[in-house]
């Protein structure tokens, strides 16, 4: 890495994977006979909210029992020593990666940590399940929802995202089938802007072509080996 400065990380569900929180497309991907483009869209929950929130109570309990793993944990040393820029990209909802001690983070598909008030438009701690229809802190009604992106809407920040890209030296994606856009296609606007391009998966990608280098297996013994 003798000549890079500036790195961008976009990591994806794999990284999680070996914290027991499972991905979305691998193992049938279905989530009680549901698949995750029938829970994640706001037509969705328009539809059924119910089924909705108990979906995002239910992984948000499950999150906040998971750690992190040894990918987590040398993605948090990497940040910390970095001299140069340095963002990681989660597609995640998890906290892993600040759990595991990076700060340089950036959340494109939301938080788990946050609920949304589609009245007033707060963002405020998710501290209670939301099946129960809890106020919102600011207005009092009883309209939350999850701060996460759904399928049409925007995911946040891509300004920031493509601005680190057009920075960068090094284009590292981990863990992520390439199935989601926009992230899918970062590996392209790497390409496009002359940056290096290295994947990190337990498989090969659907834009895994697009790779200067493929290294196949799980994140977390292949995080630690190319961070240290
Ligand atoms: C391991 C491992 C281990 C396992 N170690 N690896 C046609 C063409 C292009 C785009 C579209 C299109 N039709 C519709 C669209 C747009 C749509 C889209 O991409 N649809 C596709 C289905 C085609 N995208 C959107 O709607 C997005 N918004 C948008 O495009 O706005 C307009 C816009 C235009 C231009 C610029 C900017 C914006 C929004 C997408 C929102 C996605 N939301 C979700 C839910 C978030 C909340 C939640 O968590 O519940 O995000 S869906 C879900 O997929 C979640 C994930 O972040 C995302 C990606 O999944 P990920 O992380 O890749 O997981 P998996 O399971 O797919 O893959 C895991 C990988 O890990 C696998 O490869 C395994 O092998 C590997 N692995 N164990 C290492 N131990």
């Amino acid at each position: 890495m003798a000549d890079i400065r500036n790195i961008v990380i976009l990591t994806g569900a794999g990284v999680s994977a070996e914290s027991g929180i499972d991905t979305f497309r691998d193992a049938g991907g279905l989530w009680e006979q549901h698949r995750v483009e029938d829970v994640a869209t706001p037509e969705a929950f328009a539809r059924d909210p119910d089924l909705v929130l108990r979906f995002y109570d239910m992984r948000r309990a499950a999150i906040q029992e998971k750690l992190p793993n040894a990918a987590h944990e040398a993605l948090g040393r990497l940040d910390r020593e970095w001299p140069g820029d340095l963002l990681i990209v989660t597609q995640n909802v998890d906290d892993l990666h600040e759990r595991g001690g990076a700060h340089r983070v950036l959340h494109m598909h939301g938080t788990h940590l946050n609920a949304w008030c589609m009245v007033c438009d707060l963002r405020s701690r998710w501290t209670r399940p939301l099946i129960d229809r809890p106020p919102c802190p600011g207005c009092g009604e009883r309209a939350l929802r999850p701060d996460v992106v759904w399928f049409g809407e925007m995911p946040y920040e891509m300004e920031r995202i493509y601005a680190a890209l057009r920075r960068a030296d090094l284009f590292v994606s981990i863990g992520t089938s390439g199935a989601v856009y926009p992230a899918a296609g970062f590996v392209r606007d790497a390409r496009d802007l002359g940056v290096q391009t290295l994947e990190l998966n337990l498989e090969r990608s659907q834009g895994s072509a697009w790779f200067h280098e493929t290294r196949l297996g799980p994140a977390g013994e292949l995080v630690p080996a190319w961070v240290d």
